[in-house]
């Protein structure tokens, strides 16, 4: 088969490459590429609309947007925060690398986000703030965890990589928590080639992101932050304000291809989609589903191999868990969250973009389905 043939997990969507040079063009004349240039301004002020939020601030990734929350919020030093070990690497490394201490909850059976009975038991006096992940654009159950971070005086900081545009009793996920950050990774609903957002209650925190993300900078003759540098260049936002008008259709043509899957797979004994709950307009971010072996009659790994034989490049999202990586497993037991445990050991990501067309879908089901024994 050749490359074009190979179904990957995902693909990049893009704008047509003449809106994307005419959105560019007039870098030719300003040579303003980067530090908070028009494109910068003109991305800003779109998402505050579309997402209906008064504070948010770009940064390069997802990941830097996250440290530069987690910094700005001015959280004491070895302060533990409690999280999901069911997410990728960025979300834990973010607090480990801001001299935070992880404290792994586990995860609900309904729709893997963090099981706010498992967060209240953990809580200690040395606990700071909880980062629940909507993994995969799946809302957490933000009520709960509102309560318990009330009930303690905690700080949330939402991992919404996944979860852009997503709502919730029709208010957008951004809104919940004390901020909210959100991946805009080429693999993406809505991507800036790279880039990454927070959107935040406290608007006073505006200035101290921007000053984070840019060496601690706040005047010509002064540095008051040992900051970085997490700008986000004029390119990435302007493939984001094109891509932003793409988005509706961009998620219809998601949900079209997600349906089909939903409906191929439903009634298979062992196999679990996961559909959004009612209350939820989803962003169709990815496609996951479970295999039960002893009901399916064959494993996730054998359902993998199958689609990999077939150039179909399925992805373990998120196997192994965190707690199992090396750099954590000598801290954590992943035994002690067995949900979330069971979630990395049978789940696999089926292929999902806008052009992924029903004859494909289709075929990735009949692939699947003659796994089962
Ligand atoms: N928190 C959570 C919960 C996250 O999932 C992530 C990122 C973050 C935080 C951090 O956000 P960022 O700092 O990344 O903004 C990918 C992405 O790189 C990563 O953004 C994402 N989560 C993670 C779940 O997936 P890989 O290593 O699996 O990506 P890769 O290169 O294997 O690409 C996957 C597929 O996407 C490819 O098979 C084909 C397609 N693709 C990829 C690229 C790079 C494209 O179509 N175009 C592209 O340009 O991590």
């Amino acid at each position: 088969m050749s490359e074009n043939q190979r179904i990957l997990v995902t693909r990049s969507s893009m704008p047509p490459l003449q809106e994307y040079i005419d959105e560019i063009s007039s870098l030719w004349d300003s040579h303003w590429l980067t530090n908070m240039g028009v494109e910068h301004q003109k991305l800003e002020a779109s998402l505050k609309e579309r997402l209906g939020v008064e504070n948010i601030a770009l940064f390069t990734n997802g990941h830097n947007a996250l440290e530069c929350i987690l910094e700005a919020l001015d959280l004491p030093e070895q302060g533990e925060v409690i999280t999901t070990p069911f997410t990728f690497a960025s979300t834990t490394h973010a607090i480990v690398r801001k001299n935070l201490v992880p404290v792994f909850a586990d995860v609900k059976i309904e729709d893997f986000t963090l099981d706010p009975q498992s967060i209240e038991s953990l809580i200690t006096p040395r606990t700071v703030a909880i980062v629940p992940v909507h993994v995969y654009g799946l809302p957490c159950d933000v009520e709960a965890i509102q309560q318990i971070a009330d009930r303690y005086g905690l700080k949330v900081i939402y991992d919404a990589a996944h979860a852009f545009n997503v709502k919730l009793g029709g208010r957008n996920i951004a809104t919940f928590g004390d901020a909210s950050m959100f991946s805009f990774h080429a693999t993406k609903v809505f991507n800036t080639i790279e880039g990454g957002a927070v959107c935040f209650k406290d608007s006073s925190l505006y200035p101290v992101l921007n000053h984070w993300k840019n060496f601690g900078i706040v005047g010509p003759e002064r540095v008051v932050y040992s900051g970085g540098n997490a700008k986000m260049n004029e390119f990435c936002a302007a493939m984001g304000v094109c891509n932003l008008r793409h988005l509706d259709d961009e998620i219809a043509k998601r949900k079209m291809v997600s349906e089909r899957y939903w409906t191929n797979l439903s009634g298979l004994p062992g196999v679990r989609t996961f559909q959004p709950s009612a209350g939820v307009e989803y962003n169709y971010a990815y496609l996951p589903v479970t295999f039960d072996p002893d009901l399916f009659g064959a494993s996730r790994d054998e359902v993998f191999e199958a689609l990999a034989k077939n150039d179909i490049g399925a992805r373990k999202y998120f196997y192994p868990l965190v707690s199992d990586y090396e750099r954590y497993r000598s801290v954590y037991a992943s035994e002690r969250t067995p949900v979330a445990q069971r979630a990395a050991n049978t789940v696999l990501t089926l292929p999902l973009y806008a052009d992924l067309t029903i004859e494909n879908v289709d075929r990735i089901c009949s692939i699947v389905k003659s796994c089962a024994r």
